[in-house]
């Protein structure tokens, strides 16, 4: 593959998704097609979180001093926040900041919400645009100033335990999605100096990009209840005594589209899992002009089977080249394709193409159970994908031994480097510097001997590398 920033914004455009050139850094808008995918793959989540949790809107705007209240978190915002300071011509007597993220606008509801333990857990989602004034280089989907697609997840419980078990089911939740979309990732706990500003901790999805780096594509924090005190969400226990409510909140973004892009592309373009295809197939009748009829006879009873059997189906029958139209659907990521000729007609077969390994498959035609080996092979396609893209991650990740080999494997093959730590800040922050790279954060693990990087006693497993 070319280098893969030049190849991630050609196919942004070539697969007609995104359109970039809106005249403000880091907002883009949404074509039709890209609109599609984010349509599907939001609805895979949504079906998931709406299991156990329910959908609201707040508003965007948020009052400074709300934003203000929780100083860590507003520390941790305070130079990516875009103000609202005029309605008209007139000053706002108060200004107002376009949402970076949602807690300093839902918690003051929280709190009048929230009267006794009868009126916990609060489980909410939305998903709704946020803005970040992002420094570092902005990318589309990547890093944007406007997030157009931040799904955010907010709950509030009466123990501590609750909220632990939540950060259990949000990891859960997610874990599910990214493998639903074939999205591979490395879950770790985030060091305490890169934590969400004002939680208790971080726990952190990360894909390694096909050009090495990582990006961070989901988090899940423990809020504790920090937040609980700062904006006053208590209840009443049995006891009749005031407690504070413990919080979390988790959230995904745009990036969950641009790792689906970057984890299934390839040189002919985009590689789409059925789930979120608008076309999971797509149909080339073969024409001549002798036996059209004959032949879209065929295709058009094809295409009717098909689509009420739930399968997302379109026929191409474009007066051009079939070759042409293949090379079309191939780098819009349709993850098949049928062709149909008039010589498969009199052989009463038809011709599977898949997307991802380019495999021909003749198959005899049968109205009967078409629809049932199409959905098969979809399955099995989104199999493959998920597999071909976990093995990338799993080959990328690299469990070393001494220093000189974080340094040379970081910087000669990239990916993620595993090795035992202590934990340390200082240690952590150490290591940041003299192997420009960022400590992902820790994973649990048996761990025994000395930290890799200071000799004191290791507790764990920590994962670097250099990240978007
Ligand atoms: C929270 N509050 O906000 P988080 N462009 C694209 N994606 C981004 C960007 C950006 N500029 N910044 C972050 N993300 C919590 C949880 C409510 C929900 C993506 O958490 O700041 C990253 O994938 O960690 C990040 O993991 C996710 O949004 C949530 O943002």
């Amino acid at each position: 593959m070319k280098k893969f920033s030049e190849w991630f914004h050609n196919i942004l455009e070539e697969a007609e998704l995104i359109d970039s050139r809106y005249p403000i850094k880091g907002m883009s808008v949404w074509l039709p097609r890209g609109f599609q995918i984010r349509k599907y793959a939001l609805k895979a989540l949504q079906e998931l979180l709406d299991k156990d949790h329910e959908e609201v809107l707040f508003p965007m705007l948020i009052p400074e001093s709300e934003l203000a209240k929780e100083a860590i978190h507003v520390k941790g915002f305070e130079d990516e926040v875009y103000w609202v300071t005029k309605g008209g011509k007139r000053d706002l007597n108060e200004q107002l900041a376009l949402r970076p993220t949602s807690e300093t606008s839902m918690y003051p509801m929280f709190s009048l919400w929230v009267r006794s333990h009868m009126d916990l857990p609060i489980k909410v989602y939305q998903t709704v645009n946020t803005f970040r004034y992002e420094t570092k280089h902005t990318r589309p989907l990547i890093r944007v100033r406007e997030i157009t697609t931040f799904n955010e997840t907010h709950t509030v419980h009466a123990t501590e335990e609750e909220a632990e078990e939540e950060v259990k089911t949000g990891i859960e939740i997610y874990k599910t999605f990214f493998d639903e979309l074939g999205i591979p990732y490395s879950i770790s706990k985030r060091p305490e100096w890169d934590k969400f500003p004002g939680s208790k901790y971080t726990m952190a999805f990360d894909m390694i990009m096909p050009d090495g780096k990582t990006l961070q594509i989901g988090t899940v924090h423990n809020l504790g209840t920090t937040f609980a005190k700062t904006f006053d969400i208590e209840f009443e226990n049995d006891e009749g005594e005031h407690e504070y409510a413990h919080q979390t909140c988790y959230g995904l973004s745009d990036r969950v589209i641009a790792a689906l892009i970057s984890a299934h592309g390839d040189e002919k373009g985009l590689q789409l899992p059925p789930v979120v295809a608008p076309e999971q197939v797509v149909i080339v009748p073969i024409i001549f002009k002798e036996n059209q009829d004959v032949v879209l006879n065929f295709t058009d009873n094809l295409e009717k089977l098909l689509k009420s059997n739930g399968i997302r189906v379109r026929q191409d029958k474009r007066d051009m080249r079939p070759g042409k139209k293949y090379y079309e659907w191939e780098k819009r990521g349709v993850p098949l394709r049928i062709e149909v000729g008039p010589r498969d007609i009199e052989n009463k077969s038809i011709v599977l193409i898949r997307r991802d390994t380019g495999n021909k498959e003749f198959i005899d035609y049968d109205e009967n159970t078409i629809a049932d080996v199409v959905r098969d092979t979809l399955d099995n396609i989104t199999e493959d994908m998920k597999v071909s893209a976990n093995k990338f991650q799993e080959e990328k990740t690299y469990s070393v031994e001494n220093l000189e080999q974080v340094k040379k494997t970081i910087n000669k093959k990239g990916g993620i480097v595993t090795f035992n730590w202590c934990g340390d800040t200082d240690c952590g922050k150490d290591m940041e510097e003299k192997f420009d790279i960022d400590v992902l954060g820790t994973q649990e693990a048996d761990v025994s001997g000395p930290c890799l990087n200071c000799g004191k006693e290791a507790h764990y497993k920590a994962l670097i590398s250099k990240t978007y």
